[in-house]
């Protein structure tokens, strides 16, 4: 399709060649939602429509959009130094960034691995937890479990790792030798929970039998999301973690959080184990760790991990394993600048500061037409809406066009479920606002 040609750059005159991802192309270009600008809590699309941003992007921007100090760090990046090799080489900023992420992680972790996303991130995390039991001579712990309902990202690691469906039916027999724990959620027991849960620790018990059927000698590691993001919200019962971590000391599994949306913040903690006071092998992260501005990602790693590899010739390479912008100038200025402004503004104790009023705000739509659940925690809140008969997923895309073209906020929406994660500098008036608006496209798309 074409859109009406003028002289603006900021509006595309042709549609079909960019394949979108995780979108109903044909659906899009008949109804495009463009969005040209932003600033701080808001987009603008090309005719000036302000767009409340529920999402932060997608889950990234946790410092709101185009803050100045990013924007300037990474402008002066690009002139002083715009591009320097990790392999074998290094650049002053990396270093740094890295001693700053250790030193907000909790416990050892104390090295990181950057990559620039969390699908290369968690294939970093998987990749060394094998090689780290090679290291160790276990080279028979192979096997990897993650958790039904997970999104570990969309390489072939991450979704042989996760648990959902559509991303994974369509691409062959995906790594073998991997197992799913349960997904942790039962509308029955835990509908309308603000944060963790009562209902459902033992669910991490499933971690024994499934140790029991293949062995521990033949298990590498356990990954999960702290609070499973992409699959609609599901905080973690409450003592879930802290089971499977023990489970895990007991049979020598390592166990790596996947916190690249829960980091930085978005659960009023630096990383959700600090939360949930429960401390993991490794760590993998992204998005907020620039605020979306320049992709970054990366595994915080354990010292005995890290220095398990730390044997052999000193000229000889350790882990066979990196990018070429692993560590990128840009990425590395534009996180210290995030993580600075995160510090100065106090964003994560903002977060948890708002986490009642947030809780409350989404709570009050638990009466709207077709809502079936409501899940709360830090600045997150999942709703389940009761999807259009035989056809899933129909009304969470009209809550997409409806918000977009008639409320004017961007939902990020999984099947028929709302996701609402926006920027830590939401205020309290916005608060209300992002629920009218959502409250709005609830009224609006039910049947
Ligand atoms: N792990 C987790 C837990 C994620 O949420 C990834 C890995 C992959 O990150 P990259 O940078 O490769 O996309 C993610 C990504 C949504 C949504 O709306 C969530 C993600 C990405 C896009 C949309 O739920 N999470």
């Amino acid at each position: 399709m074409m859109l009406a040609a003028d002289a603006d750059q900021s509006r595309p005159n042709d549609l079909d060649a960019f394949w979108m991802p995780f979108t109903a192309n044909r659906a899009f270009r008949k109804r495009p939602r463009i969005v040209s600008r932003a600033k701080d809590m808001h987009y603008e699309t090309p005719d000036g429509q302000k767009i409340l941003d529920s999402a932060s992007g997608l889950w990234c921007c946790n410092a709101g959009h185009a803050r100045r100090p990013i924007v300037e760090a990474i402008q002066a990046q690009a002139a002083e130094l715009d591009y320097a090799p990790s392999f074998q080489y290094g650049h002053p900023k990396a270093f740094t960034l890295a001693a700053r992420l250790a030193a907000m992680a909790p416990g050892d972790l104390d090295h990181v691995f950057f990559a620039n996303s969390g699908s290369e991130a968690v294939d970093t995390a998987l990749k060394i937890a094998l090689a780290y039991h090679v290291a160790k001579g276990e080279g028979t712990r192979t096997r990897l479990i993650g958790r039904e309902r997970g999104y570990h990202g969309v390489g072939f690691g991450g979704i042989s790792v996760g648990g959902i469906v559509t991303n994974r039916k369509r691409f062959g027999t995906l790594l073998s030798g991997v197992d799913h724990l349960p997904a942790t959620y039962n509308r029955d027991e835990q509908a309308f929970t603000r944060g963790e849960p009562e209902w459902g620790a033992h669910l991490a018990g499933e971690l024994e039998r499934i140790v029991a059927l293949h062995d521990a000698s033949t298990v590498a590691a356990v990954i999960v999301e702290p609070m499973a993001g992409s699959t609609g919200v599901l905080p973690p019962p409450k003592g879930y973690l802290r089971a499977l971590r023990s489970i895990c000391d007991k049979y020598g599994i390592l166990l790596i959080f996947d916190e690249v949306i829960t980091g930085f913040g978005r659960l009023g903690a630096s990383f959700a184990a600090e939360r949930f006071g429960v401390q993991p092998d490794m760590i993998v992260f992204a998005k907020a760790v620039t605020s979306g501005t320049v992709p970054m990602g990366g595994v915080l790693v354990s010292k005995p991990i890290h220095d398990a590899f730390m044997t052999g010739p000193e000229h000889m390479v350790e882990l066979f394993h990196g990018y070429t912008y692993s560590a990128h100038p840009l990425a590395v200025a534009a996180g210290l600048a995030t993580l600075d402004l995160y510090r100065d503004e106090g964003l994560f104790e903002r977060a948890r500061e708002l986490e009642p009023a947030f809780a409350d705000a989404a709570m009050a739509l638990k009466n709207l037409s077709g809502v079936l659940d409501i899940r709360t925690i830090g600045l997150v809140a999942g709703i389940d809406l009761q999807g259009h008969a035989d056809q899933p997923g129909k009304r969470g895309f009209e809550a997409i066009e409806r918000g977009f073209h008639n409320e004017g906020i961007m939902m990020r929406v999984t099947g028929d479920t709302l996701a609402i994660t926006p920027p830590l500098i939401i205020s309290e008036a916005q608060i209300a606002e992002l629920f009218e608006k959502t409250a709005a496209v609830i009224k609006a798309t039910a049947q």
